[in-house]
């Protein structure tokens, strides 16, 4: 057994909100004093963080003046230099303040858009001088709870017209940034626009900048919904669409838990990180979690180590289950080689198909639906595997 002890290598990622996170929801206030960025910055590095991720709140309070603003960036920027954190990247908050209540770019009220996008541009800007590639949009409040209240297909005008104008703005700018969308399917509003990964991907089609923009799934998100995350994973993946990724627990479909990585569906997370590594991907491993409010700061940071020694130990395991011979046979009598292969042979055209007889007419439909395949054996060494046994 190797070291569970993250490094800046391993590309970990935390936003300054999950840390920072004082323990207030809907029935209860804070559990815990706020945190000052520059110590979050501090003692992420020290865990062995790569990097943290700021919505502009929470660097900046909201309706700071020009000054004070300089002065909460000057402190941030001389804890990255001291740390070496990195940014790879940020986000609007466009949720907190009540003016935005109905949502921002899909808000009814016309002045609410606009100053929603002024304010987007301008951590955008921030953004891009703190060297961040990505800038996530999560449309917290972009939605309802009623039906007339919004009218959906008009709101997605204006969700097109408000990632058109910002991918004009990017491009205009010549900033190295791209766009990555957080669907989510409700909480805070009743339901939300773009609710899932499959609903973001088509979305995303009809934009001017659809080279621009991509996802940002988080683990809770989709499972709030009830789908299988390692699968709305890899459809990201085949679109070419997983520009970042949110990773936390979730413990089937309730509120948004926000767990560390690792609690809720841990075999959902095995086969995640089986993907994520197998696959390639190479963006931060990114930690949308919040330690739950019974913590003190001590078990903040323990939440916080926790998720990346789950992530590490689940990259050990896939590993091992990957490499095991016993594995690799039983991936073979489950024919994973078989789905690889082209249904057309090279060069066979459908003329081909069409007169293959052993393809319908002699076809023993009877015979082939007796054949088993082997996925309990598979899944049994899965589990053995993330057992450790
Ligand atoms: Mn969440």
């Amino acid at each position: 057994m190797t070291t569970l002890a993250p490094t800046p290598d391993d590309k970990f990622t935390f936003g300054l909100w999950t840390v920072g996170w004082q323990g207030r929801d809907p029935f209860g206030d804070a559990t815990r004093p706020a945190l000052d960025p520059v110590e979050s910055v501090t003692r992420l590095a020290e865990l062995g963080a790569y990097g943290v991720t700021f919505h502009d709140d929470d660097l900046i309070p909201f309706g700071s003046d020009d000054s004070a603003r300089e002065g909460h960036l000057k402190r941030f920027r001389q804890a990255l230099d001291t740390t070496g954190l990195k940014v790879p990247m940020a986000t609007t908050n466009l949720f907190t303040h009540p003016v935005f209540k109905d949502g921002a770019f899909t808000a009814n009220d016309r002045d609410v858009r606009r100053f929603a996008l002024r304010k987007t541009i301008r951590n955008i800007d921030l953004a891009a001088e703190l060297g961040a590639t990505t800038y996530v949009a999560w449309g917290g409040r972009e939605g309802s709870e009623s039906g007339a209240a919004k009218d959906v297909r008009v709101a997605l005008d204006r969700l097109k017209e408000a990632f058109d104008l910002l991918g004009d703005y990017v491009q205009e700018q010549g900033y190295d940034l791209r766009f990555a969308i957080e669907p989510k399917p409700n909480e805070p509003r009743g339901d939300i626009l773009l609710p899932t990964v499959g609903h973001a991907l088509a979305f995303i089609n009809s934009l001017e900048h659809a080279d621009r923009v991509g996802l940002n799934p988080e683990v809770g998100h989709e499972q709030m919904a009830g789908l299988n995350f390692p699968h709305g994973i890899a459809q990201a993946l085949w679109h070419g669409k997983l520009f970042h990724i949110d990773l936390n627990g979730q413990s089937g479909i309730k509120f948004d838990q926000d767990l560390r990585f690792g609690a809720g569906d841990l075999r959902q997370a095995f086969w995640l990180v089986d993907l994520l590594e197998s696959a390639g991907y190479q963006g931060p491993r990114h930690f949308d979690f919040k330690p739950p409010r019974t913590e003190d700061i001590d078990g903040v940071w323990a939440s916080a180590a926790g998720n990346m020694r789950n992530y590490l130990a689940l990259k050990q395991k896939a590993a091992a289950f990957r490499a095991d011979p016993a594995v690799q046979a039983a991936l073979r009598a489950s024919r994973l080689d078989e789905l690889a292969r082209p249904t057309l042979a090279p060069a066979e055209t459908l003329a081909d198909l069409l007169a293959d007889r052993s393809a319908y007419e002699d076809f023993d439909a009877d015979a082939v639906a007796g054949r088993g395949m082997a996925f309990e054996q598979l899944d049994q060494l899965a589990l053995d595997h993330l057992l450790g046994i």
